[in-house]
């Protein structure tokens, strides 16, 4: 049967639609994004709970003249969906498929590449200022989450725009939901305004209710509009005290009432702000009601298939794909067991608890757990806070989100020699989510700051003994690891991980290796010794400071090194680096493997160390060429 959703190449054609087909494509958009994210995995209830939302905004204005940017941009599903990509929506987030975020270069209606939160309002006040110096006419959106509002950047910007009084809307997508529940006094602000009797009241009459909103048009001009439009609502004083022109709280579901109100807004000058309240994972019953499972998945299985109705996902964030315990669970389980042992120990995260396993410390220590919202910045300076007056904070972060706090990380951490721990996650590929969210430089830039300690677990053991090290030292230390399985190399027993280990002996090459590269590198070295190669393994486990009386040792076999991060700074450069200052060049056969200066697509986690080379295949390709350069020039 021909839906409606295969009719539409252009969202323009949805204009005509009567209000009964728009319903009708709602419910469309609704079961192909529930398809398609079972079967490929992704997120699940935030595009869920935006679709009326989207289909009034494309209803109502023209875009991609008129400029749409989401906010992180992991909603934006049905947006893909009316513009043009229904077709290839199958292939989202797989390797040359359709990204799970708005990507310039895949359309022109996605008019402002997003991955990282907070980020709209600002793009959209350079692109109001932008139109207005082109003389051009058309409308700037900001479509942001409750959790995205409480990120700093939102607020400069909102700062920047009350003050130039720029021609804007910013629609505040409230569910009370960032990944896990919103946190801050902000959260409890928006839940007063929706909470307030005029919301419950006025929904009961649409009319009515879009003249408590924004006044009767019929009966103003606009620029009575606007003045009245302060009268009428008493509510939403920080947004008009930025000055913003505040509307609502209304409900972001009510297709008619959205088109209504948005229809009237396009009329407003000035910068507005309309706060629409929305259920996350609207539509699927097991996402309403859980939507921190549903926030993203994993492909999953249709539990319809066996007859039983709705699907039941698995979560993507807090438990990577894997057969064995995670470098996130590693880390989990020994942060709880450092607190139990001292109270000073305190954890952070920046919204993200499930992702990180710092959910695991909240449940075990609530009065020492932080959730300061989406703002890494602040989470990074609050621990140097925390740890100026002697407790010992461990900062749990993904890798690229931590870049948001790179400056906190000189200026108030390392400068001051504060005793931060960062516990530094996704540090590498991370696989079909977006090249946003690949943990690629967090060596070269944490290498890059003096007094830090950079080190880098291969497996659970050293998670575990890392964490327990880097507390009891009194300086800054950052361990990196991977969204990754993190099974035991080598012996357990006996380690010191202030050290270099070698996994492996081997003549006539080595692998130095950073992290959980170690277990490719092993894999690769069997493979070489069917070739008759005696092909050695040395675990760097410290990026920084280097283990240099093993690379002394090792100077004179092949190296390569190997880690999960930018060529460029990386782990490769400062062994480099340490041969050039020591005067060990001459002679010197060292191969660097790591990613090369591109921005790597989405694709699986084991497809994307394919592309690189950074899997058994690549290592021993690499090798054998190295091998058949140096065999001759290097004494076995
Ligand atoms: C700088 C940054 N930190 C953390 C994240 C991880 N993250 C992705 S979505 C999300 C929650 C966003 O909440 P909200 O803006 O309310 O959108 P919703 O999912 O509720 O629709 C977080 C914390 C991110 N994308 N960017």
């Amino acid at each position: 049967m021909t839906t409606l959703l295969d009719t539409i190449t252009t969202p323009q054609q949805i204009k005509a639609f009567t209000g009964e087909q728009l319903e009708a494509l709602v419910g469309e958009l609704r079961e192909r994004i529930i398809e398609t994210v079972s079967s490929n995995g992704g997120h699940l209830a935030s595009p869920l709970g935006v679709v009326e939302l989207t289909v009034a905004l494309h209803y109502v204005f023209d875009i991609p003249t008129d400029k749409l940017i989401w906010d992180v941009g992991h909603q934006c599903y049905a947006h893909k969906l009316l513009t043009g990509r229904a077709e290839s929506f199958d292939t989202l987030r797989k390797q040359d498929g359709v990204s799970g975020y708005p990507r310039i270069a895949e359309s022109a209606y996605d008019c402002f590449g997003t991955g990282h939160s907070s980020t709209s309002i600002s793009a959209a006040v350079g692109m109001a200022i932008a139109r207005e110096r082109l003389g051009l006419k058309h409308h700037v959106i900001s479509l942001i989450g409750d959790g995205a509002m409480t990120g700093g950047m939102a607020f400069e910007a909102l700062n920047h725009a009350g003050h130039l009084d720029l021609d804007m809307l910013v629609i505040l997508n409230d569910n009370e939901m960032s990944i896990s529940r919103n946190v801050g006094a902000l959260a409890r602000y928006f839940n007063r305004m929706i909470t307030a009797a005029p919301y419950k009241r006025a929904k009961q009459d649409v009319g009515s209710y879009v003249k408590t909103l924004i006044g009767d048009r019929m009966t103003r001009t606009i620029q009575d509009l606007e003045k009245s439009v302060k009268g009428f609502i008493t509510k939403g004083g920080l947004f008009l005290d930025f000055g913003f022109n505040y509307i609502g709280p209304m409900d972001g579901h009510d297709l008619p009432l959205l088109i209504e109100v948005l229809s009237r807004l396009k009329q407003m000058k000035g910068p507005v702000f309309l706060h629409c309240t929305t259920e996350k994972g609207k539509g699927l019953k097991a996402a309403e009601e859980d939507p921190l499972t549903y926030h993203g998945v994993k492909p999953i299985m249709l539990k319809s298939d066996a007859g039983e109705g709705d699907p039941v996902p698995s979560k993507m964030d807090a438990s990577p794909p894997l057969a064995n315990t995670s470098f996130t669970d590693a880390f989990a389980d020994a942060v709880v067991a450092m607190g139990n042992k001292n109270d000073r120990v305190v954890a952070i995260t920046a919204a993200m608890p499930t992702g990180t396993g710092l959910a695991k410390f909240e449940q075990a220590h609530p009065d020492r757990f932080f959730d300061v919202g989406i703002c890494e910045q602040h989470a990074v300076t609050f621990a140097a806070g925390l740890a100026a007056e002697g407790m010992k904070p461990v900062v749990g972060i993904y890798s690229t989100f931590l870049q948001r706090g790179y400056d906190q990380v000189i200026h108030d951490v390392c400068l001051q020699q504060l005793p931060v721990v960062f516990a530094v996650d996704r540090a590498g590929m991370v696989g079909e989510d977006s090249p946003t969210q690949n943990g690629a430089f967090d060596v070269s830039f944490l290498r890059a700051t003096p007094n830090l300690r950079v080190l880098a677990p291969r497996d659970d053991v050293d998670t575990a003994l890392m964490l327990e090290w880097a507390l009891s030292l009194n300086e800054p230390v950052a361990l990196r690891y991977a969204r990754d399985a993190a099974p035991t190399i080598g012996d357990a027993a006996g380690r010191d991980v202030t050290r270099a280990e070698t996994l492996r002996d081997g003549h006539d090459l080595v692998f130095l290796t950073v992290g959980p590269c170690a277990a490719a590198a092993l894999e690769a070295a069997d493979a070489l010794a069917e070739d008759g190669y005696d092909v050695g393994v040395v675990d760097a486990r410290s990026v920084k400071p280097l283990d240099t009386g093993m690379l002394d040792e090792l100077r004179h076999k092949p190296i390569i090194t190997v880690e999960e991060n930018a060529l460029a700074g990386g782990f490769g450069s400062a062994v480099l680096e340490y041969f050039e200052a020591s005067g060990q060049l001459d002679g010197l056969a060292l191969v660097r493997m790591g990613f090369d200066d591109v921005f790597y697509e989405q694709a699986s986690r084991r497809e994307q160390l394919a592309a690189c080379n950074l899997d058994a295949a690549g290592l021993v390709r690499h090798a054998r060429h190295v091998l058949a350069r140096t065999q001759d020039a290097f004494v076995k």
